[in-house]
């Protein structure tokens, strides 16, 4: 019996990058997945009404950023001193930025507001949000912070898909090649490669 239980929906979403650090440590987890139609029956026991969620020793956590940075301490990926993850935290709340500010265009219901929305956002946010993380990626060799491998790459792989999708930018990788930098060293450790084999394509 894993220690960890793991639950979000079956997508990359919010809940990927905490996978890729739950492969990447090793100690196993059950990766539970949540059809859409059964979501009303878990929503009550998650801590805030919303997924992901970390169950372990008898407590769940939700929150998804607060998630990976408990596995990032857990698994020696949040730096060597209150500055290192200073800077982690930071460029993670960077792409964070860009995240929810693609999420208020994608997931706004009326479709002439969402084309307002993206417009707006396309002409005055995402150019700004991605020029500043390219230049970090760049400036930390294909990384998100310090210049080495910390969890804050694996929220950037685990949620490069999910970014795309919001930002509608299918083929983002092409423009700032730096991103897929990123993503390839996360997915070319051999246990994250083994539970990406093992899970096969998902949604973004
Ligand atoms: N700030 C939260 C946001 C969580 C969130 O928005 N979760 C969505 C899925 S990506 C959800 O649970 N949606 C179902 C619902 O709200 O009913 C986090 O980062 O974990």
């Amino acid at each position: 019996m894993p220690k960890y239980v793991f639950t979000y929906f079956n997508g990359k979403g919010l809940g990927e990058p905490s996978r890729l650090l739950l492969a990447f440590g090793g100690e196993g987890f059950e990766d539970h997945r949540v059809a859409e139609k059964d979501w009303p029956k878990y929503q009550p026991k998650t801590p805030f009404g919303q997924m992901p969620m970390l169950e372990f020793d008898g407590k769940t956590y939700a929150q998804s950023l607060s998630i990976a940075r408990y596995l990032g301490k857990k698994y020696g990926l949040a730096g060597d001193s209150l500055e290192d993850a200073l800077e982690i935290d930071q460029n993670v709340d960077l792409i964070n930025d860009l995240r929810s500010k693609g999420a208020i265009a994608h997931y706004e219901e009326d479709e002439a507001v969402k084309k307002t929305k993206y417009a707006e956002f396309n002409k005055n946010d995402f150019p700004n949000l991605l020029k500043n993380l390219n230049d970090i990626i760049t400036k930390n060799n294909g990384h998100i912070a310090l210049g080495k491998l910390t969890w804050g790459d694996f929220v950037f792989a685990g949620m490069f898909d999910y970014i795309k999708n919001l930002l509608v930018v299918p083929d983002l990788e092409k423009k700032y090649p730096a991103f897929q930098k990123v993503v390839d060293n996360v997915y070319s450790i051999p246990k994250v490669k083994a539970y990406a084999d093992a899970v096969g394509p998902t949604e973004f």
